[in-house]
């Protein structure tokens, strides 16, 4: 007879794998589970994300460098950055950890749920106002000192793209959502994908009269390209 014990040794997922169930559930976010303690250093204290959450969730090193950059502009204890994607909370996090006042919007509501809870772990819940909403209905009623845009992207498929054009972004292209932003402040940072058409975005900053300061950066985890962020405004360097 087969030891009971053993049985449930071998049912158990090993240390740092994903529980089967999940894996057959939604085999899509196996990759970025792996990644899971990159995306939150707190993941084990209860962090919550549904699959657009997983792959979508900005690296904490990469959003706690953005909070940097708009703290090294901005006063963050007298300032309110708004986040107008905000999804399960990785941006918003780091800014308000950094001391910013965060407005965070998102359309879903399972999403602000979660950016909730996520907050709460890392204890900045008090220092963020979460919205539910769409980013283009709200803007002519929001202001802040500098704008995080971090819209979908498309799905995982993006990647495969050569050349990823400004239109390819959703909910709406990135010259509308970039107009948008641009009637809150020139202060935009826009997280973007790493085979996105950089001619098209420094254009962005076109067109503003005189043109907005613009900048690039390359977002790396453990040298591994992830992303791209652009700043525009005096939030840029140069
Ligand atoms: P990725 O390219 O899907 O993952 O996303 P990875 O692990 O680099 O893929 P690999 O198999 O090539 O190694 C990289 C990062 O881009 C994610 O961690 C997210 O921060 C961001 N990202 C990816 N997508 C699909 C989106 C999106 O739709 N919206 C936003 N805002 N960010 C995204
Ligand atoms: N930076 C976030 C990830 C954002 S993913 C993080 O680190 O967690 C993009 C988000 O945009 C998704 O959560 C999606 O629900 C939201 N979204 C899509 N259309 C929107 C709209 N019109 N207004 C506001 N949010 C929207």
């Amino acid at each position: 007879m087969a030891d009971p014990k053993k049985r449930k040794r071998r049912s158990q997922p090993k240390e740092g794998k994903l529980p089967q169930s999940h894996v057959m559930l939604i085999p899509s976010i196996v990759s970025y589970w792996h990644q899971r303690y990159s995306l939150f250093s707190r993941f084990d204290d209860g962090v919550l994300m549904d699959e657009e959450g997983w792959y979508s969730v900005t690296p904490e090193a990469i959003a706690a460098a953005h909070a940097e950059r708009a703290s090294a502009y901005v006063h963050c204890g007298r300032s309110l950055v708004l986040d107008g994607f905000a999804g399960v909370g990785g941006n918003a996090i780091q800014f308000a950890s950094r001391g910013c006042h965060v407005v965070a919007v998102d359309i879903d509501p399972r999403k602000v749920e979660f950016a909730v809870n996520n907050a709460k772990i890392y204890g900045v819940d008090d220092r963020i106002d979460f919205v539910i909403g769409d980013f283009f209905h709200l803007a002519p009623f929001l202001k802040g000192d500098v704008l995080f845009l971090s819209p979908p992207w498309g799905g995982p498929s993006y990647r495969h793209l050569d050349n990823y054009t400004l239109d390819f972004l959703k909910p709406k292209d990135g010259y509308s959502i970039f107009q948008q932003a641009q009637q809150i402040t020139p202060n935009i940072i826009m997280f973007l994908p790493r085979n996105v058409d950089v001619n098209q975005v420094e254009e962005l900053s076109w067109l503003s009269s005189p043109p907005l300061n613009f900048e690039l950066e390359e977002n790396r985890v453990q040298s591994k390209v992830k992303a791209i962020t652009a700043y525009f405004g005096d939030i840029a360097s140069r």
